[in-house]
């Protein structure tokens, strides 16, 4: 307490109001991701995870079933503050009895994940799974040359487009539905073109279902490439971007999709001076698309500042995406959602109108100070404040290694 009275008033000094910010955090809702739980398996089929992405480390307690996956998001929930969302994928269907198909699936499938939902007071978001699934032939789903394949999985993203509107209409939550296809080749392809307008018809088959626009948004990943899908991706930024602007709906950004020097951070304000809302999956990239857990890092507090300065926090629909198979997976979740937390509060303490005042007068030398001075603020204080008043600890190892001992050892 008193930690954060002097804190607070560091911070008034140079003008910022910890309060409001802590304010406006609490307000800010995270959409966390199902899948850091069970290492991207889902529950509908037995392929091994495919598209491009992966997951390596073999650290004991991996969830199972949904009960198991439910349990450990209720533990990680519970060491994270602030105003959460889950974020499902179509492979985590319950089938109580007979399985249906990626092109079958139905609300019903997801009650369960409704009822979890509806208990805790938290919205539920949607993505369709383009991969893990046999039918995914030579890496290819929308955009696929045979129609067969390329119709089946456009019945996918018909039936889930309904699913979440089945998730906003029950929970009273907006529902964003992400679509990404990791579909591309490994090698120079002949042509670049024909894939991606098969993605483009694809895309307007899947949004001709009836769906209410102001509780679905549906967003567009855009990729580089992915592991054996080296030289071309169909979902490229330029496609997606292109297609969401022109197409009406949200664009979204992961932040280990691009080359290592270029920086989501800088595609904010770009997507922003476009779109009403844009989209984001916050990773940490380790080289290439790695998918490590999230930390408070340079470019986590840039993408925080480009969100916060530019007034976006009701534009902006925030999400994780990570998934460490290498440590305590419920460990992961709190580290990561945290740290996009204290990213956030680290911008919501910035005196940004000071220093966009000082870039307009060109006066880089106090910004620079003003900016190096800000690091050294202390954050840590308010970020307990935000902590204690909601009566969670600041540490988390314990109770995660209590659980671990307790549940997740016994999961053989
Ligand atoms: C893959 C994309 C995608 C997935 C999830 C599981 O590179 O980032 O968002 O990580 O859908
Ligand atoms: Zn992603």
């Amino acid at each position: 307490m008193q930690r954060y009275e002097s804190a607070k008033e560091m911070y008034a000094k140079i003008g910022i109001d910890a309060e409001a910010a802590l304010k406006m955090l609490g307000d800010t809702t995270v959409s966390v991701h199902c899948w850091q739980g069970d290492d991207v398996g889902g529950f509908d089929n037995p392929s091994a995870l495919s598209g491009g992405i992966q997951t390596t480390g073999n650290y004991p307690g991996k969830a199972r079933t949904p009960e198991e996956l439910m349990a450990d998001i209720d533990k990680a929930f519970s060491l994270i503050p602030g105003k959460k969302k889950l974020n499902l994928h179509a492979s985590y269907a319950i089938f109580d009895g007979e399985k249906a198909d990626r092109d079958a699936i139905k609300p019903e499938h997801f009650k369960k994940w409704v009822d979890f939902a509806k208990e805790r007071k938290i919205g539920l978001d949607f993505n369709p799974t383009f991969f893990s699934h046999p039918l995914v032939k030579d890496g290819l789903t929308l955009s696929s040359p045979d129609e067969n394949i390329r119709r089946f999985w456009v019945e996918h993203g018909k039936r889930c487009i309904e699913i979440s509107n089945y998730f906003a209409e029950e929970t009273g939550y907006p529902c964003v539905m992400n679509i990404w296809i990791p579909d591309g080749y490994k090698d120079i392809p002949a042509d670049r073109l024909s894939p991606r307008l098969r993605f483009k018809k694809s895309l307007d088959e899947i949004l001709s279902v009836p769906y209410d626009k102001s509780k679905v948004f549906v967003t567009l990943e855009s990729k580089v490439f992915g592991i054996g899908v080296e030289s071309y991706t169909v979902g490229s930024a330029e496609f997606c971007l292109s297609y969401s602007i022109q197409n009406g709906i949200v664009p979204l950004m992961d932040n280990g999709h691009y080359h290592p020097t270029e920086l989501v951070s800088d595609k904010i304000p770009s997507m922003l001076a476009f779109s009403d809302k844009i989209a984001l999956h916050i990773t940490r990239g380790v080289r290439w698309d790695s998918d490590h857990v999230v930390l408070l890092d340079d470019e986590t507090k840039e993408i925080a500042k480009e969100i916060v300065r530019n007034n976006a926090l009701d534009r902006v629909f925030i999400a994780t995406d990570y998934f460490d198979a290498s440590i305590n997976r419920i460990s992961a979740w709190v580290t990561g959602v945290r740290s996009v937390q204290k990213a956030l509060l680290f911008a919501l303490l910035q005196p940004a109108e000071k220093m966009k005042k000082l870039q307009d007068e060109s006066n880089f030398t106090e910004l620079m100070v003003l900016s190096e001075e800000m690091k050294t603020m202390p954050l840590g204080d308010i970020w307990e404040e935000f902590l204690s008043r909601q009566g969670i600890e600041s540490s988390y190892i314990g109770s995660i290694k209590e659980y671990e001992e307790k549940v997740l050892v016994n999961r053989k």
